[in-house]
């Protein structure tokens, strides 16, 4: 077996000679800036909140109970205030650096934009933004931060609600078929902090037929296998290495 210092090796050599390199990332990236993760060890998944876990991010909640679900999304989901950490940072200098063709995340705080990266499309939306779900106006987030109970449309008095993709929506079609065109392109696909759990945006993965496949993931995925470079680490710690 490989030692990691041979894998880091490994990864070098493979980003120097990639020139089309896809990143396909989850919230696992961003729990070295301090977010917390939904099923990894510290995950939002492992917390007791009254409900099961999912039904917090569920388009169910906000329509049969919205009070709770707006004073949940207030007091863990938005509203928060972090910095990039390595891992986003060095994908920025390799986006200006010309190899990294795009970030594809499942992440929805803008941490990728925040490190100066362009090209990143957000799968799950962002929370830096929200919407009257009845007239589509759009708000900053301070509409739902800065507001108590259920917040309303000043125009409709529609619900407002973030630019998050809930659980029992759909994903925006364009976004998926943009990801699986770079994805299809790209000659290494670097997978990272993600239990590569949640479709479709997992779906998206198998649309790479190339090599180089690295995953760096604290834990195990259903993916292991597919691995030409697999390193069970944290991605920030990995990706400082390089
Ligand atoms: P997940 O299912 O919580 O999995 C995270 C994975 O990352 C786990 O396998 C962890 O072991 C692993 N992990 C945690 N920290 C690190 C690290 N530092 N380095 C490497 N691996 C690490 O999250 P997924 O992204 O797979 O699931 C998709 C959900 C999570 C999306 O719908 C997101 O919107 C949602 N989410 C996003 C954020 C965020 O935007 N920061 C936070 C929490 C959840």
């Amino acid at each position: 077996m490989e030692s990691k210092e041979e894998k880091i090796e490994a990864l070098r050599k493979a980003i120097d000679n990639a020139e089309n390199i896809v990143f396909f990332g989850g919230a696992g990236v961003s729990t070295e800036s301090g977010l917390p993760d939904f099923r990894g060890e510290q995950g939002l998944y492992r917390k007791k909140y009254g409900l099961p876990p999912e039904s917090y991010f569920s388009i169910r909640l906000l329509k049969y109970d919205p009070e709770e679900f707006f004073k949940f999304q207030r007091k863990r989901i938005l509203g928060y205030d972090v910095k990039p950490n390595a891992a986003h940072l060095k994908l920025t200098e390799w986006e200006k650096q010309g190899k990294l063709r795009a970030i594809i995340t499942q992440n929805i705080d803008g941490l990728h934009q925040a490190a100066g990266s362009k090209n990143v499309i957000e799968l799950h939306g962002n929370t830096k933004h929200c919407h009257c779900m009845r007239c589509n106006k759009s708000y900053k987030i301070s509409a739902i931060m800065e507001t108590e109970g259920v917040p309303r449309c000043k125009i409709c008095h529609g619900i407002i609600k973030p630019d998050t993709v809930l659980y029992g929506e759909k994903l925006d079609v364009r976004l998926l078929k943009k990801a699986t065109d770079h994805i299809r392109k790209a000659d290494m696909l670097i997978v990272g902090g993600t239990s590569l759990t949640v479709n479709p945006a997992v779906s998206l993965v198998h649309e790479f037929r190339n090599k180089p496949f690295v995953l760096i993931n604290i834990g195990l995925t259903p993916m292991d296998d597919r691995a030409d470079i697999r390193i069970y680490d944290k991605i920030g710690q990995v990706f400082s290495e390089l």
